[in-house]
């Protein structure tokens, strides 16, 4: 085999798992990260994040002498670098009246740096960081060339983004299609070499710049689209109609696919992707900017929502069901769950939130419960914010025993009117001002 030896910079979400599916098929490699808590934990077999059946993997890597972590890389054949890319905290950019969010690029230029003593003549180094379009020959090609090696010349360079769904990584890491821009189509077809190693997908390859730009389209479109169902949302309420019910019905058209509203966008992708658009060029990016101002309004039309079915928010007690982004994962992190219960406790409400994919978060400002019922006892409102299916399946019938609520109120279409109304409860759901729940009361 040509690689026998990679190293992966950055042993986060994407890294850890593209390093130990690479050590799984026999390849040697060396992960890399600047935490050396990590470093120290993933040697010894244990990890740092939830992702299902990676503890497994990672265990099998390191017992097999396949994986091993570290502080800096070493020579090998490839260098994959995963590392974050982030917004910068203090930064903005200015075009005509909007000001937009900047890409973080550090943690990328000190991994490319971090290679340069060990870039060797014939290696493949493989980006995979989400980047504004044109870093990789504008930005990796220029730093790598310090070695005195020239990208596409001397080594390989490609893009190659990882478009794998937190919860079902280790099997999309396999099965999804993968995309492999090259600098040259030399350096796509090296790359293509690599993963084709474990990938089962069609391996696609391209110019370095269309794999960036496919990335960022592919998150791009999914805001845009949450944006409209989200506008809709508000439209339908002010409309008198249901917007799930006008959703589904719509969806019948064979051309028709609009996606579900809520409290927001959240994550590190979909919220995060289309600004590295908006940055690069501002000027052609009116659409996406606006969707982007779309789905971070959100939670303050759900907070509406919640305003009009409990009258005021002044001291009214409130369980908010889910913190995490979205249904069925343990990440917190940019979640619009939280944004919303931030506006709630600012506007007079005390929040109680649940989150039973993380029992124990010790989120800074927000009231978290022991458990479902110690968040619903004393309520006014229970709310539900993220599709969990454990609330999905909640029988309102139990619920009203354990609560003072009579008031629910649905932001993401999880729970059947019929049967909340049906156990005591008036049932408000987000977008839908057809029939108010207050006038269906059983
Ligand atoms: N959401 C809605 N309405 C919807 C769908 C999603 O409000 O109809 C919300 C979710 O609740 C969540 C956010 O959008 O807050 C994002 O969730 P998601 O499941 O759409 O996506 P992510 O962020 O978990 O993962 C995405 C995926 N990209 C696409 O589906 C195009 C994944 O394939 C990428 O690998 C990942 O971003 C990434 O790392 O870029």
């Amino acid at each position: 085999m040509k690689f026998q030896k990679i190293c992966v910079i950055g042993l986060g979400y994407i890294g850890l798992p593209t390093a130990s599916t690479f050590a799984a098929h026999g390849v040697d490699v060396l992960g890399v990260d600047i935490n050396s808590d990590i470093i120290e934990a993933l040697n010894k077999g244990e990890i740092h994040i939830h992702e299902p059946g990676l503890r497994e993997d990672v265990k099998k890597a390191v017992n097999s002498g396949n994986f091993k972590a570290a502080a800096q890389p070493e020579e090998a054949d490839a260098f994959i670098i995963a590392v974050p890319t982030p917004f910068q905290e203090n930064k903005f950019g200015q075009y005509n009246g909007i000001t937009y969010k900047l890409a973080d690029m550090r943690a990328v230029v000190s991994a490319a740096e971090s290679i340069l003593p060990f870039l060797r003549k014939g290696n493949l180094v493989i980006l995979e960081s989400t980047s504004p379009p044109r870093t990789t020959v504008d930005l990796i090609a220029p730093l790598l060339a310090r070695s005195g090696l020239e990208a596409g010349r001397d080594f390989h360079l490609a893009y190659s983004p990882e478009r794998v769904l937190p919860g079902q990584i280790l099997r999309e890491l396999i099965e999804n299609a993968r995309v492999i821009g090259g600098v040259t189509p030399e350096s796509a077809e090296a790359g293509k070499e690599l993963y084709s190693i474990f990938v089962q997908g069609q391996i696609i390859k391209t110019d370095a710049t269309t794999a960036e730009m496919v990335k960022l389209m592919e998150n791009t479109y999914r805001d845009v689209n949450i944006a409209v169902a989200n506008e809709f949302s508000r439209l339908a309420d002010k409309f008198g109609v249901d917007v799930w019910e006008a959703i589904s019905i719509a969806n019948l058209h064979p051309r028709v696919k609009i996606l579900d509203p809520g409290p927001g966008v959240g994550g590190h992708c979909i919220s995060v992707d289309p600004w590295f658009f908006v940055e690069a060029a501002p000027e052609l990016t009116p659409l996406i900017y606006h969707s982007r101002q779309v789905n971070d309004s959100q939670p303050h039309f759900v907070v509406e929502t919640v305003k009009r079915a409990l009258g005021s928010l002044d001291g009214k007690k409130i369980a908010a069901l889910g913190l995490a982004y979205k249904p069925d994962v343990d990440d917190l992190r940019e979640s619009p769950a939280n944004e919303v219960v931030r506006i709630l406790q600012e506007q007079g409400a005390q929040v109680m939130a649940w989150e039973p994919f993380k029992p124990d978060a010790d989120m800074p400002g927000i009231d978290m419960a022991s458990s479902l019922e110690d968040a619903i006892k004393d309520a006014d409102a229970i709310m539900l914010m993220v599709k969990h299916t454990v609330f999905s399946q909640l029988n309102p019938a139990e619920i009203v025993k354990k609560t003072k609520a009579r008031i629910a109120i649905d932001t993401v279409n999880g729970w059947n009117s019929e049967a909340w109304k049906e156990s005591g409860f008036q049932l408000f759901h987000l977008g839908d001002n057809k029939s108010p729940a207050a006038n269906r009361k059983a």
